[in-house]
């Protein structure tokens, strides 16, 4: 069994599947604090966890002038100042479940947790890549950063993604070579010991296990950049559906969802208000500036208090990495025995979420941030 190496895991998590493993925290704890304790960060798995020794890791560039350049794990730590950010992952099909309501879609059936939050240090890849000899002729021909993971299928295929290089080399990319999360060494799920944090770019190319770099002319092959993470029309199916056709996903749209009050449960007439929590994040860099919220299915709407960070920092412009949690307290309206509860983000591009599912459903189910709702009872 390829998968009995696998680390153990919080009981918290939600399974989605178990090889290779999938799971997301509880919606109802994933709000409760702005950086997701590691055990129960959302977990996203193609292939069985790779054991890497440390002493033996390699970390391999290819496509610099010097030819193979192959980095070991205590070099990296100690030729590159040590960056951290806080950026947010979330995986493409994060709320799919949503898409599936509507007509089935193919893919793990998420629920709203397939988001987290997390602090991230590493070395700055742009630094890694002008250290090791990457110069302006080198970006005449190079267009994409290739990255490989060290986790294989049984053909022996490697889990593969690519970026594009303005993005890597970008001062304000803020692309890091990552080897600890939340301030301790990368856990074996999240990618030990080094994985790519490409924040604000979707989590599939946020490369685990990371043992082969490429400045490449091209994408990378790999099937989860050619033929899956794709956004295609509501109209394309799988008879139709030519995946060259479409770009793959790197930025992420618009995203908000409620994590409190749960769907079904119940609130008390007396107490004249419900105290609505949720997260919402743009992808990109671009900073979530409002979340609207309704009671009443999206008929009357009232502004959400945001939260950032505790250091009550604001984001550098156009590196807005991390979610905001958001929280209100909305008055009951009179006579209502159930209320429909909607929440909905603006980002500073003006861009918003989509009010129903149905116009951006998409084969695969990516992509999913229609406006979030959650029924509730009104008890007398
Ligand atoms: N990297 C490798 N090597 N193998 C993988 O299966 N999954 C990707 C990405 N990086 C994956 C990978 C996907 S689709 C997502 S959403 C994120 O990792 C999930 O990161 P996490 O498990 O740290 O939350
Ligand atoms: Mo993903």
């Amino acid at each position: 069994d390829p998968y009995s190496g696998e680390p153990s895991r919080h009981p918290a998590l939600q399974i989605n599947s178990l090889k290779p493993f999938n799971a997301e925290p509880p919606a109802s704890v994933l709000a409760d604090s702005y950086i997701t304790p590691s055990a129960i960060f959302f977990k996203r798995n193609h292939l069985p966890v790779p054991k890497v020794d440390p002493e033996t890791y390699r970390l391999e560039i290819e496509g610099l002038p010097s030819g193979v350049v192959s980095v070991t794990l205590s070099e990296l730590k100690s030729r590159f100042p040590k960056r951290t950010i806080t950026a947010t992952l979330q995986c493409a099909g994060n709320r799919r479940s949503e898409m599936n309501k509507v007509k089935q879609v193919k893919g793990l059936n998420w629920g709203i947790a397939a988001i987290s939050n997390a602090t991230w240090s590493g070395a700055s890849l742009r630094e890694v890549l002008l250290h090791y000899g990457f110069t302006p002729e080198v970006a005449i021909n190079a267009k994409h950063i290739q990255f490989e993971g060290l986790d294989k299928d049984v053909t022996g295929a490697a889990y593969g993604a690519s970026i594009p290089l303005n993005k890597a080399l970008s001062e304000e990319g803020d692309v890091l070579l990552a080897y600890e999360m939340n301030g301790e060494d990368l856990p074996p799920d999240h990618g030990y010991p080094v994985r790519v944090v490409v924040p604000g770019v979707v989590g599939a190319r946020n490369v685990k296990w990371l043992g082969r770099i490429v400045v490449s002319h091209e994408e990378s092959k790999s099937h989860w950049q050619q033929n899956d993470y794709k956004g295609f029309s509501p109209g394309t199916d799988w008879d139709t559906v030519d995946f060259k056709s479409a770009p793959a996903i790197q930025e992420l749209p618009i995203q908000s969802a409620i994590t409190h009050p749960a769907e079904g449960s119940s609130v008390e007439r007396g107490d004249e208000e419900v105290t609505i929590k949720g997260y919402a994040w743009s992808g990109g860099g671009r900073e979530v500036v409002r979340v609207d919220v309704s009671v009443d299915g999206g008929n009357t709407w009232h502004v959400a208090k945001l939260y950032s960070s505790d250091l009550g920092q604001n984001p550098a412009p156009g590196r807005a990495w991390a979610w905001k949690l958001w929280e209100i307290d909305v008055p009951l309206p009179d006579g209502a025995q159930e209320l429909e509860i909607v929440c909905k983000a603006v980002d500073n591009s003006y861009n918003t979420q989509p009010d129903t599912v149905g116009p951006i459903w998409n084969l695969r189910g990516v992509l999913s941030n229609a406006w979030h709702r959650v029924k509730v009872k009104v008890k007398d």
